[in-house]
């Protein structure tokens, strides 16, 4: 991106010269690094890093984000020049206000100086890790939660180079930390994954036990925990008219601009060995059970949203408002939710999971948040279980047909195809795409044989899903219709 002549860059200089409500609640370079951050994406900067700045100005403590970029420079380097500042815009139907936030004491990137990471796990002023890696970056199988068999995973954990992975940089961390008794951490995931307090915690130990680190393992026990949470903000990528709507709102450019709807929420666990920041002065709802609360979030916003997605490119539409505009799919998203996923598990107390589904369709509806049907249909194989199949295998059980459900599984077998309705090449961005083409150039382009020979990829399809022949003949139907009259005529029909 190229610097606008003559306008001022966003830097710790700038700060007076904002307009005052756009001013950072606390300053980097006033604040005392407590917490790392892996993953410093558009959501980061709009959700944890929001909260946080929050609970420092309200709640005090030493919790400024060491903000690390894994691999990409980009950001890393986008905020450096603007000494770790950057604003969030907040995108309203009819209103939007733009603020500076603060929260980030330093940036580091992971991929040029992995010492320094591990380094920093292992001190003590670090009490709390969280994580936005997306769900791929776990290296976890998303059916069984066990750690996959990677050869870079493999050398983080079992060699002296310096770590690649994100789970070779939290173990080797945490294997430096427990060397050094440095005192309790929190790693806390704030990913898109069910239970993902638990399966860090999984992850952790499968690798300990594959470091065969038995001493470091029982210091873990003892002083780590891993407590679930469920993230929530819509936070598309940014563009060049996110970064010109902050310059115009600050006065200055800001090259690490982000715009986010104004709905936000975040629910944790409440178990922080060596302290936390004052989260709930943020509004942050922190409680002993994440569960239900990351159920109703996965199968809900995210299970609709994946529908959505899939649908939309289908039919050729770029945004998830626009995709949900389309005749017929509001009705037939209802009778998503209100048929299948509120049958099919119990939701936090007081909540109503179709008055959550209204909330979600109305927010999906922002006509200003401008949320690609292609960023959202990235990574279906790290996401369809969480999202719709635990769905259907719970609707399954209780006697229940997942019909609605079914779709969504039938929309992704024809993303995955990789053209739009109308001929236009779809992109297959998945860490199994490889996997997913060699199948499919194996088989007849028959829906059947299609449904076939994509349940058989099994890190993604329970068993007891694939051996469901009703399920099966269910997306069979659906992909049958898909594939002889485009995603446009059948949610049509299936919405009257
Ligand atoms: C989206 C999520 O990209 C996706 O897969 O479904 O990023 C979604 O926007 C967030 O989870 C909302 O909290």
């Amino acid at each position: 991106m190229t610097s606008t002549v003559g306008v001022a860059r966003l830097g710790i200089g700038a700060i007076a010269s904002l307009p005052i409500e756009s001013r950072p609640l606390v300053r980097p370079d006033e604040i005392r690094s407590g917490i790392v951050h892996l993953g410093l994406g558009a959501f980061h900067r709009a959700h944890q890093a929001v909260y946080t700045e929050e609970a420092i100005s309200a709640g005090g403590g030493d919790w400024g984000i060491v903000g690390v970029a894994p691999r990409s420079t980009g950001v890393f380097d986008r905020l450096r020049a603007q000494d770790n500042l950057f604003s969030v815009t907040t995108l309203g139907a009819h209103t939007s206000r733009t603020r500076v936030i603060g929260a980030l004491s330093e940036v580091r990137h992971a991929a040029s100086d992995p010492a320094a990471i591990v380094a920093l796990l292992a001190d003590p002023r670090i009490r709390v890790v969280t994580l936005t890696v997306t769900e791929k970056a776990y290296q976890l199988d998303p059916v069984t939660g066990e750690l996959l068999a990677d050869e870079e995973v493999a050398a983080d954990l079992t060699t002296d180079r310096p770590p690649r992975t994100v789970p070779g940089l939290l173990i080797r961390g945490l294997l430096a930390r427990a060397a050094a008794d440095a005192g309790p951490i929190t790693l806390l995931s704030c990913d898109n994954l069910p239970s993902n307090g638990r399966r860090t915690h999984g992850l952790v130990a499968a690798g300990l036990a594959f470091a065969a680190a038995g001493d470091a393992a029982s210091w873990v026990d003892r002083n780590v925990t891993f407590p679930n949470s469920m993230v929530d903000r819509i936070v598309p990528a940014s563009t060049p008219e996110t970064l010109a709507t902050a310059a115009a709102a600050l006065g200055v450019e800001d090259q690490a601009a982000v715009a986010a709807e104004p709905y936000i929420q975040w629910v944790i666990e409440d178990r922080f060995p060596g302290g936390r920041p004052a989260w709930e002065r943020a509004g942050a709802i922190m409680t002993d059970d994440a569960g239900q609360w990351e159920r109703l979030k996965l199968r809900t916003l995210n299970g609709v949203h994946s529908a959505l997605a899939y649908l939309g490119a289908l039919a050729g539409k770029e945004t998830i408002a626009e995709s949900l505009a389309l005749p017929g799919m509001e009705a037939t998203l209802r009778r998503l939710i209100a048929e299948d996923i509120a049958e099919s598990f119990e939701p936090p107390d007081g909540v109503s999971i179709t008055g959550y589904g209204d909330e979600v369709l109305a927010r999906f509806a922002n006509p200003v948040i401008l949320h690609r049907t292609h960023q959202v249909a990235m990574d279906g194989t790290q996401k369809l279980p969480q999202r719709i199949l635990h769905t259907i295998l719970d609707r399954r059980a209780a006697g229940g047909d997942a019909r609605w459900a079914t779709l969504v599984v039938a929309a992704w077998m024809r993303f995955a195809q990789g053209a739009a309705d109308d001929g236009t090449a779809l992109p297959l961005n998945d860490p199994l795409a490889d996997r997913i083409r060699t199948v499919l150039a194996d088989t007849p382009s028959e829906p059947a044989a299609v449904v076939d020979a994509l349940l058989h990829i099994d890190s993604v399809f329970p068993a007891a899903l694939v051996a469901d022949d009703e399920v099966r003949a269910s997306i069979t139907a659906w992909l049958t219709d898909l594939t002889r009259h485009g995603a446009v005529a059948t949610v049509e029909a299936a919405g009257r």
